[in-house]
Formats: structure tokens, sequence, C-alpha cells
């Protein structure tokens, strides 16, 4: 019987995920009816998970670069092929968004193997730092590290990932002490379940949707050296409770961590944010410490045009903006692009829901 009702939920999940498709194709073929919050910033490649940063006065965005690979979509994420980045430039809001061409390739990535994904950037001690996540030659997901002089590059990769490192989509934070942390992990493609006991087991689980009344996978976080190249101490999860300091539980999925972290801090307050995936929503948890515990605070972006969305959070000339992906040009998941709006955080410290489109009738 039990088995019966937990199939029967999954069932009903991947109706709405279905239906949630559906509905994002019915909408694109209608695409006249459609009104974006935001325009895309650059036309001329296709571009996703904007990790954007203010360096030198200016803001600098570190996204991925995405390319029609022709791998047909599953749940491992193979279609996002990606093989290179190229970073974007505005000097400000509303200004023109230069792209500087390509300032990391896959075949300069000795230990490369495929899939660039979701990267970040950080900036210590006159050097720029881009952490990018990639499939090393076992086609096991690492996070690796390259440097430059300039914030949009040339980089030069290390020789190896770094060690210690595992999963996707880092982002890295430098608190007001100087103190630099990396948040990292996603689930399903990013094959965060895959290392439960510490070490990767190739025959792990595609997804999380096995272990329902277990505590969710949480996203990992580790203080960074003052090199700025390898983990300082031990990765611990960046553990997210709901507000009588339960953990989330697997199940959760509209609140749960799924990928795509980001912190940014506010009025002294640590804000964790984060992509719940397969349930499309960007949601926050608020801590006192840049390690957590977070507390589930809400969602505050609500499901964009395409699969799911990934995002980044700055502060520029005193308002704050945030950065994310849809496929508003071209109305499939893995050619996505990105775009950037205001963020607004209430007087009781919590942050104003965000709607991308609506659908005008
Ligand atoms: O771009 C590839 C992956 O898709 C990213 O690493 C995830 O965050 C999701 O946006």
């Amino acid at each position: 019987m039990k088995t019966i009702i937990k199939s029967n939920l999954k069932l009903i999940m991947l109706a709405g995920t279905a239906l949630f498709y559906i509905n994002q194709t019915s909408a694109q073929q209608k695409k006249e009816k459609i009104k974006y919050l935001s325009e895309p910033l650059i036309k001329n490649i296709y571009t996703a998970d904007p990790s954007a940063h203010v360096f030198n006065g200016k803001i600098y965005i570190y996204p991925s670069h995405d390319i029609d690979a022709g791998i047909p979509e599953n749940d491992n994420g193979d279609h996002f092929a990606m093989h290179d980045y190229h970073i974007l430039s505005l000097d400000h809001i509303g200004g023109p968004v230069t792209d500087h061409g390509v300032a990391l390739d896959i075949k300069d990535i000795p230990w490369g193997g495929r899939q660039l994904w979701a990267p970040d950037a950080a900036y210590k001690n006159g050097t720029y730092y881009l952490y990018f996540p990639l499939k090393n030659k076992q086609d096991v997901f690492q996070i690796g590290v390259a440097t430059s002089k300039y914030p949009a590059g040339p980089f030069k990769a290390q020789p190896h990932p770094i060690p210690g490192s595992f999963s996707i989509d880092p982002a890295v934070f430098v608190d007001a002490d100087g103190t630099a942390y990396m948040y990292f992990g996603g689930i399903w493609g990013g094959q965060l379940q895959r290392w439960k006991d510490g070490k990767y087991d190739p025959n792990g689980s595609k997804t999380d949707l096995q272990d329902d009344n277990a505590p969710s996978l949480n996203c990992k976080v580790v203080k960074l050296k003052n090199n700025m190249l390898e983990f300082d101490g031990s990765v611990h999860d960046a553990l997210i409770v709901d507000s009588a300091g339960h953990p989330l539980l697997t199940k959760d999925h509209d609140r749960r961590f799924f990928e795509g972290s980001w912190m940014h801090k506010y009025n002294g307050k640590y804000y964790f944010t984060y992509s719940t995936g397969d349930t499309h929503f960007l949601a926050y948890a608020i801590g006192k410490s840049p390690e957590g515990p977070f507390t589930y605070a809400g969602h505050f972006m609500l499901p964009v045009q395409g699969w799911t969305t990934h995002h980044s959070i700055i502060k520029f000339k005193g308002k704050w903006y945030i950065f994310y992906h849809d496929t508003e040009l071209s109305g499939r998941t893995s050619l996505r692009n990105v775009k950037m709006t205001r963020l607004c955080h209430n007087p009781d410290g919590t942050i104003r829901m965000i709607n991308t489109f609506t659908v005008q009738k």
C-alpha cells in the first residue's frame, strides 16, 4: 500500500513537471503574449548561470556559455555540454554590455573531461580567481580554479582540480574580515547525491527521489586558504533548518536545496540563496554565521521561462540587483540568456518576491 501511495506521489510529481513543461511550451508558442520583466543582457551568444561581481567600479558577469551540442535532454544534464567561458561587463545599469571573448577554454584545462558548468569569480591580493565545475576524465564533477591579473581574463587554469572538491556550482563569498568561503554542490546532474559517504559512488542514484523521509542533501561550505587555491579545513553542510530548527526533508521539494547557491550579507545577517531545482523556485535562508545553520525564510523568485534558473546578487552604487537566466531567446532548456533586475529587501529583512514574466490574456 505504502509503495502504491509513494509511486502515485511520484507520478503526480512527474505529471506536475510535465504540465509545467507543456505550459512553458504553449506560452512559448504564443510568444507575443508573454511579457518579460527584463531583457536579455546580450544576444550574440547564449549565456546562463550569471555570477556577478563589482570589480574596479564596474559590473563583471561570469556566466556559463551555452551551445547547441545536439545532445538530447536527460536528468544527468548531458545536454549542457559547454566548453568555454566568456566574461561580460557593464559600466552602469542599462549601459552597453561588453562580451570580452573566450576567457578560458576546456582544451587548456589539463584535467578536464567535459561540461564547463556554472562558474564564479573572486579577487584577492592583485589576482582574479575563476572557479569552475568540470567533469574530470572519469566523468566525475570537480571544481577547478584559474587565475588572471585582469577581471575579464584570459585565465590560466591550475593543473589539477582543487583537492577535496566535488560536485558543481561554486560560489565564493569574501566576508568583511577577508575570510573567503566557497559554497558548492548540486543534486541530480550535479552528482551531490553520489557523495553521501564522502566518497564518489559511480553506481549511486541519478536523483534524490528515493529518500523522501530522510533529511535533504545540503549545499557544502568550506573556507579557502589565503592563496584562494585550496580548501582550508574540512568541507561541511550549509545546513538549512525550518523555523522549529529541524533540517528540511528530501520530500520537501518546494524548499530543499537543489543547486545554484549564493551568499550575500544584509544588515549583518548572512543570506544563503539557492535554487529548488525541480520545483523551479529561488529560495532563501538566513543565518548568523556564513557557515550556517540557515533558517528557511521563503521563496523570492517564481519559476522563470525554462526548466530552472541560477542567480547571483550584488550591491552596486547603493542598490541591490539580481542576475538570473531564462530561455526567452531560444525557448530551449539548454540555450539560455542572462538577465538582471532589482532585488529589494523589505524593512523586516524579508526579500520581495520577483516574478520574471506574465502571460497576457
Ligand atoms: O549550466 C549548467 C547547470 O544548470 C548549472 O551548473 C546549474 O546551476 C544549472 O543552471
